[in-house]
């Protein structure tokens, strides 16, 4: 352990040191999935299309199909990296006319179809490079009505969402899908992206076709997918699809999807840049066809909390949305032959530059008493060469970084130096946060050389973040290399729609009918079931900490006013009670504890003890920072 670590564990803060960062030259290795940031990437090919020029980093990445090649391989795999859930209450508030089917018991949310039971046909299904997705008629049914939801698919969306994700995320984000569908009439098809708040802004749809007949759009009947659209919601597009998709094709250059002839076999890399400077483009096959602006946050504001980003794969059918509406049933045969079938997603992130000595801007050496040398003799550093203070001219010399941040927000501030038994083991460095202040962090350097050592987080301000690296009070050479700095979201919030079955015990009651709730209802306990009714919110936390916990309710006379509220941390577990007949519709503080990074931590909800109506609606973790 350095005395980094120890000295930042004394703040309270505890984080972990020594994260590697693969800076692997090319990659042979067989390819994985990826832990979904810089720090944990994924091993696979580089964007297919090169349409934002190189440095961006595979972090997630979803190859389907049985080849040794592959990362999604079977169904286990499948269940552990993805869920089958309607989050966004589809189904209860009815747009669509197909359910997503679960493949299990175990991976189904209460009343979903599962396959095997309410099925007879595949749902799902690996070939050597692809996974297959099907639409399947329910519990036997011969004539499909998406009024009757009796038609099941074999949509899926990642588990795994990127905290805080597009611009206040402070990286450039890259999502390329590669993708064919060969469908019936009436087929929805969507690869699209929204925010933790859907309905509250930050959506995009990369691309989204119906099957329907409908003259005013997309020139006729599109029951074989040739038409399609690629805008955002919440934001600004360049070209007006909505009016006529055909159209809006033709604009950008695309007249008939796969041209001369159409082919609905054919295969379509499906790309979306969204750049930190809220700039958004969509590409199919390389060929821009759509651009424009979006803010990731609650209600597309600039200036408004940031949301994730979860990524969604809907290979579905019917529509009852008024815009696209057709009374229409088909019978079941026509799904025979049909399909979505998936070869691969992947997900780049593009950080913030490192700032290393070697660089023409952006680095002030001060020297006073002898000069900082330049030297490539000991490996493991960042560009050419590193400097050193030849142990001489002691608290006269320092190196600052002053880095070209895009915006302010929350870093982990990394350090890199080379190690050897002459370093100094007392490094000051010091980080200037956005308030102006200075936090001085203390590092050894006899040890962790050749690796990224985490500095601390910190709120950073693009105005006057700067780290320098002093040589006052050490013994030994003091090595300057470089610095990095990656951007993280410093709050994650839990909404009841995010929570799976095993996350619940007894029954809870939905409901959108007081206000004041976060993203899109709130749940209840009707005020029956006494003692037996649990909702457990489980954060990921991006990094260990101290974090101040929230939970938010609706306030009403008829509610609890003693719900209990178990939270979990690094050491152990707290009880705190909230009256939830006050203080409805705002961010409540129930405390502020240590948590570890992951999914460790966390909070319960539950109506043991209560007289009234227990709201469980959402929990806040906010990191407290330096
Ligand atoms: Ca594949
Ligand atoms: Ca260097
Ligand atoms: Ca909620």
């Amino acid at each position: 352990m350095s005395f980094a670590l120890r000295r930042v564990m004394i703040r309270g803060v505890a984080l972990s040191v020594g994260l590697a960062l693969l800076l692997s030259p090319a990659w042979a290795a067989a390819e994985t999935i990826g832990g979904g940031t810089i720090a944990t990437p994924a091993v696979g090919p580089a964007p297919a299309y090169a349409v934002d020029g190189s440095g961006f980093v595979l972090v997630k990445n979803w190859n389907f199909g049985t080849s040794p090649s592959s990362t999604v391989t079977d169904m286990s795999i499948m269940n552990s990296h993805f869920q089958y859930h309607d989050q966004h209450g589809l189904d209860a508030n009815p747009g669509y006319g197909a359910s997503m089917v679960a493949p299990n018991a175990a991976t189904a949310i209460s009343g979903q179809p599962i396959e095997g039971v309410d099925t007879t046909s595949p749902v799902r299904a690996f070939f050597t490079d692809t996974l297959r997705t099907y639409l399947v008629p329910l519990n036997g049914a011969t004539t499909l009505d998406p009024y009757l939801l009796n038609t099941g698919s074999g949509a899926f969306q990642p588990k795994w969402n990127l905290p805080g994700g597009g611009s206040r995320l402070g990286q450039d984000v890259l999502w390329e899908t590669r993708v064919r569908y060969v469908t019936p009439r009436h087929f929805w098809f969507a690869l699209w992206a929204d925010g933790n708040n859907w309905n509250k802004g930050a959506e995009y749809d990369l691309i989204e076709s119906f099957g329907y007949d409908n003259a005013s759009i997309g020139g006729g009947n599109n029951y074989d997918g040739r038409y399609w659209h690629s805008s955002v919601v919440g934001g600004s597009s360049a070209t007006n699809y909505h009016a006529n998709w055909a159209n809006g094709m033709t604009a950008n250059g695309i007249p008939a999807y796969s041209s001369p002839v159409y082919n609905p076999a054919e295969w379509h890399v499906w790309t979306w840049l969204y750049r930190q400077d809220n700039t958004y483009a969509a590409f199919v096959d390389g060929v821009q066809v759509q651009s424009g602006t979006i803010h990731w946050t609650v209600g597309g504001g600039s200036t408004a909390p940031a949301v994730n980003m979860s990524f969604h794969f809907d290979g579905t059918w019917g529509s009852r949305k008024p815009e696209t509406r057709n009374d229409f049933s088909i019978p079941a045969s026509e799904l025979a032959g049909k399909y979505y079938e998936w070869d691969y997603s992947r997900v780049y992130l593009r950080t913030e530059p490192v700032k290393d000595n070697t660089d023409s801007t952006g680095i002030t050496l001060t020297a006073g008493t002898g000069a900082w040398v330049a030297s490539s003799v000991t490996p493991g550093h960042i560009g050419t060469n590193y400097l050193h203070d030849n142990d001489t001219g002691k608290g006269t010399k320092s190196v600052q970084y002053t880095p070209t941040l895009s915006q302010d927000g929350t870093y982990n501030v990394y350090m890199q130096w080379t190690s050897g038994s002459g370093r100094a083991t007392n490094v000051p460095v010091d980080i200037v946060k956005a308030n102006g202040t200075t936090t001085t962090v203390t590092v050894n350097q006899t040890v962790d050389g050749g690796t990224w050592n985490l500095l601390g987080t910190y709120a950073l301000s693009k105005r006057n973040a700067s780290v320098t690296v002093r040589t006052t009070g050490t013994t030994g050479t003091v090595i300057a290399d470089a610095v990095r700095f990656t951007p993280i979201a410093s709050e994650v919030i839990v909404d009841n729609a995010r929570l799976s079955n095993s996350d619940k015990t007894g029954t809870w009651v939905h409901s959108r009918s007081a206000p004041g709730f976060h993203g899109y209802d709130y749940a209840h306990d009707n005020n029956v079931g006494k003692g037996s009714t649990t909702a457990r919110f489980t954060p990921n936390l991006p990094v260990a900490g101290t974090y101040n916990v929230y939970a938010r309710w609706t306030a009403d006379d008829t509610r609890s006013n003693n719900v209990p509220y178990r939270i979990t941390y690094n050491a152990g577990t707290v009880l705190v009670y909230r009256n939830q007949q006050v203080n409805g519709g705002s961010w409540q503080l129930l405390g502020t504890y240590p948590f570890n990074a992951g999914t460790s931590g966390g909070v319960v909800i539950s109506n043991g003890g209560t007289t009234g109506h227990v709201v469980a609606d959402a929990v806040r973790f906010e990191l407290v920072l330096p």
